[in-house]
């Protein structure tokens, strides 16, 4: 084992997003999303659960800054409801909706706590969905403009932003599996979102970057570290296919202008996408930074189909969180290096890690979540690991500041370093992992196993 300290000015803090935990559904002008038709529609989220009211932080969110000051938290990463700003997703400017925010910026402000703000966490405008979403170029003007008009309203107090959640997720997982909103299975306007996803991010970092306000703009990206699943060149193969699928689809167009090679069929990938002349030279626009979501890993093999991506995952043989997640420490080691190869040594920001384990508050009120703290200390040991062997890592959001609504799986899954009472009038209570993150943050290092692979 060895011990890394993180540099003073290192930002912990910890992440939500909009829909997941602010409830205030269809208050103050706010217009319906895609997860508010989803989560209404039957038979789409277990039990029926939706995000109406969910941790209720549109009205609570002084109570929450103040808990993040008690743990000693440097920063909030939270994500703006588009519909809250363009009811419509586009024309008219709700005032009300860019005054939530405002709000919450300055309380965060008043409490040393830096806000960091993701402008799509997936509650897209229903009404752009209804004129194709994602999968129509029409949006890419729209978001531009969505982005512009956030930062010129909160830019002169926020300085740090991310423009996308996991564009992985909202087009391949949400077209694909149909299990996230919109609910579709098409795998053609799952290539074709996925391409105009690209150059609406490009578009939307260039009207950012117009505005000068801002001191850095990313994304976070969902990532998992592809592993073959055994040595033979067939199966390390299957693993870079994932690795460009999985971890790059989003990030290279961006940062170089290219796809990488993740099809069998590259050529016909591409032709599925309808890239237009002039398309690639409009995708690069480099990011500040590059934001990593890391859960778990992807063992990969060769699938054997000679189709699509052509990778079979493998379960691994580590421990599970109750959400069935492989628990894999060197993991988030591995993202974090080959990011910091491949990329030249970009600043790196964990903009989510965390679990979902059950555990409540027991008859003296104490949530004893022992599991949860031996997991941070696990990944946060090996982000020290890749901090101290000379990647640029920032800072570490943990996902969540408290339970919320987990998608399609609603409120069955806690992730939260505070349990939040659904059933009790959304009552917080910080959980033991939340008082460990706090005294981790107080002493600033941790110890790490340099073996792990
Ligand atoms: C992220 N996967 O989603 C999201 O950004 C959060 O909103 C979400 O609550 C959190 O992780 C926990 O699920 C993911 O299939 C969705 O590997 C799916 C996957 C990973 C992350």
């Amino acid at each position: 084992m060895k011990t890394v300290k993180f540099p003073a000015e290192f930002s912990w803090g910890t992440a939500t997003a909009s829909y997941q935990v602010e409830g205030a559904w269809d208050e103050d002008g706010k217009g319906e999303s895609i997860w508010d038709r989803f989560a209404h529609s039957e038979g789409r989220v277990l039990n029926g659960d939706t995000g109406d009211v969910a941790c209720d932080q549109y009205h609570r969110y002084a109570e929450d800054v103040a808990l993040m000051k008690e743990l000693g938290l440097r920063g909030y990463r939270f994500s703006i409801s588009w519909p809250r700003i363009f009811p419509e997703g586009k024309g008219k400017v709700n005032q009300a909706g860019l005054d939530y925010y405002g709000r919450l910026v300055d309380e965060l402000l008043a409490n040393g706590i830096t806000p960091f703000p993701t402008l799509y966490h997936w509650d897209l405008p229903q009404a752009l969905q209804d004129e194709g979403g994602w999968a129509d170029r029409g949006i890419i003007d729209h978001f531009a403009t969505y982005a512009r008009t956030c930062i010129d309203a909160l830019g002169d107090r926020v300085k740090r932003w991310m423009i996308l959640n996991e564009p992985f997720i909202f087009t391949f997982m949400s077209y694909l599996s149909g299990m996230a909103a919109p609910g579709i299975r098409d795998s053609g306007l799952a290539l074709r979102s996925s391409h105009i996803v690209n150059l609406a991010h490009a578009e939307a970092a260039r009207a950012m970057r117009a505005a000068g306000s801002a001191e850095a703009i990313g994304t976070a990206f969902s990532m998992a570290a592809s592993y073959p699943a055994s040595d033979s060149a067939a199966d390390r193969a299957a693993a870079e296919r994932h690795h460009a699928w999985n971890n790059d689809w989003f990030l290279r167009p961006m940062m170089k202008g290219e796809y990488p090679a993740a099809y069998l069929d590259q050529e016909r990938a591409i032709e599925r996408m309808e890239v237009q002349p002039g398309d690639l030279d409009r995708l690069r626009e480099p990011l500040d930074f590059v934001g990593i979501n890391l859960y778990s890993r992807a063992i990969c093999a060769d699938a054997g189909t000679r189709k699509n991506i052509d990778v079979r995952q493998i379960p691994g043989p580590g421990p599970r969180t109750d959400y069935n997640w492989e628990v894999w420490p060197a993991a988030i080691y591995q993202m974090i290096m080959r990011v910091t190869k491949e990329y030249g040594r970009p600043p790196i920001y964990i903009t989510e890690n965390g679990c979902s384990y059950k555990e409540r508050p027991g008859a003296d009120g104490r949530v004893r979540d022992d599991r949860r703290a031996a997991f941070y200390e696990g990944y946060i040991g090996q982000v020290g690991r890749a901090l101290a062997e000379g990647a640029d890592v920032r800072g570490y959001y943990a996902w969540s500041l408290m339970d919320n609504f987990e998608w399609a799986a609603g409120y069955s899954q806690r992730f939260g370093i505070i349990d939040c009472d659904f059933e009790h009038g959304q009552k917080r209570t910080i959980k033991d992992s939340g008082y460990w993150y706090r005294d981790l943050i107080a002493r600033g290092e941790i110890a790490y196993d340099e073996t792990l692979a």
